[in-house]
């Protein structure tokens, strides 16, 4: 089947409406969060109308349902992202627990002083803080991979870096501000041929294109639903299932346990074991909906177009004036492109375009040392998605031409 925008948008309710009277939305932020079909919302509608329970505590119809419709996501998101097992599906909130679930637990069991880790520039903070909390406690050295002014890495520095036999790699498979998609299968095999675990941030990938974690070999691969057309609230750390039974549990409590004496407990199986207390339950529904969603238009289709709109910007953003993109290399990309628009702050350039109804993010997007390496204290980032359009396009350029008028 080919790749109908039209019926792709019209599966989502948000694109209908006007920022201000006359003015429709042009959504170009899904790399802060995606926007939701209508079959994921009434997915978690139906649940709560049909089916709400909690999980894995009663013998009654609703609880059985719930806890089905739980455990059936969770097999759903394994095949999506071809896991081994549903066990080595561990949900979270979003990504950034994810990781942080892997440097207090995995880390905390595994680090020990003068140990090194091995992390990118390009790093979104929740890739970059855990670590720096855990190297306080623990006496860690950081390493990091630098960025090329390309907005590529630069792989020939991370050669240098395994010489110092790091025992944790972690990096963004994507960048959530250059759109840099990174080799990350010959970074993982890299990383183990010196022994290192890996752990990839998934937050920008898993949306975007398909991804196997087998054929990766990652150890451990961290994502959120909500940037994949899914709800806010809940994540999956996928984790080999060797490396997860041996690390002590996360957060304790309800679910998590097999058995519980006054002074001890017992830890309960995989994935259970890091799950405490009653889960986000509606919304893993609206995850596995997502997953059937993206997986029923293919995700191949879904890469092709964004490839195909991030090239149609690429050479419309040519025409623009003063337009400088960050990072603008000739390596394998997602569509984000980060610029900046001659000296006008990023703030003013987003406000600008908000009254024309385009919504992008300025700022840091929450890579600060990015920008720090760059020299520059925030960017404008236009981000596309499977329901992104030319004609969206074109209203931001109108928009950015406003600016320069604004400004000249
Ligand atoms: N890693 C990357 C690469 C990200 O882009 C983000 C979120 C995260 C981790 C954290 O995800 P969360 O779901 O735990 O919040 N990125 C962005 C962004 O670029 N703008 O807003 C959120």
């Amino acid at each position: 089947m080919g790749f109908d925008i039209n019926k792709i948008r019209g599966d989502f309710p948000i694109l209908n409406r006007e920022v201000k009277p006359g003015i429709p939305l042009v959504y170009l932020d899904s790399t802060a969060t995606s926007q939701k079909p209508d079959i994921v919302i009434r997915a978690m509608d139906d649940y709560y109308q049909k089916n709400n329970a909690n999980i894995h505590r009663g013998v009654h119809t609703l609880a059985e349902e719930a806890t089905a419709m739980y455990e059936k996501a969770r097999e759903k998101i394994a095949r999506f992202i071809h896991a081994r097992s549903a066990k080595e599906v561990i949900y979270t909130r979003n990504t950034t627990e994810s990781i942080n679930l892997v440097a207090f637990t995995w880390g905390r069991q595994n680090l020990r002083e003068g140990d090194v880790i091995v992390l990118t520039e390009m790093e979104h903070h929740s890739n970059l803080v855990p670590w720096q909390m855990l190297a306080t406690e623990k006496n860690l050295k950081l390493e990091f991979i630098e960025v090329n002014e390309d907005g590529s890495l630069d792989l020939e520095g991370y050669q240098n870096l395994l010489k110092l036999n790091p025992k944790l790699v972690a990096f963004t498979h994507m960048s959530n501000v250059l759109g840099t998609i990174n080799p990350a299968k010959e970074m993982v095999r890299q990383a183990h041929a010196v022994g290192a675990i890996t752990l990839i941030d998934g937050a920008q990938s898993v949306p975007h294109f398909s991804v196997d974690v087998q054929n990766l070999d990652a150890d451990f691969y961290a994502f959120s639903a909500h940037k994949m057309c899914g709800p806010t609230g809940i994540g999956v750390l996928y984790g080999k299932e060797k490396l997860l039974a041996a690390m002590p549990p996360f957060l304790g409590g309800g679910d998590m346990i097999k058995k519980v004496q006054l002074r001890t407990f017992k830890p309960n199986d995989l994935p259970h074991k890091f799950e405490a207390g009653t889960p986000a339950i509606a919304e893993a529904v609206g995850f596995g909906a997502a997953v059937d969603y993206l997986s029923d238009i293919g995700m191949d289709v879904i890469a092709r177009h964004e490839q195909e709109i991030t090239e149609y910007a690429l050479s419309e953003f040519a025409e623009v004036e003063h337009l400088k993109i960050f990072g603008n290399g000739t390596h394998e990309r997602g569509g984000v492109l980060s610029f900046e628009l001659g000296i006008v702050h990023p703030h003013d350039v987003a406000q600008i375009l908000d009254s024309h109804g385009v919504a992008v993010r300025a700022g840091h997007h929450c890579a600060m040392p990015l920008h720090e390496k760059f020299h520059i204290p925030a960017t404008t980032r236009a981000s596309f998605y499977l329901y992104t359009e030319k004609k969206d396009i074109d209203r931001l350029v109108v928009g950015l031409h406003a600016v320069n008028d604004m400004f000249a």
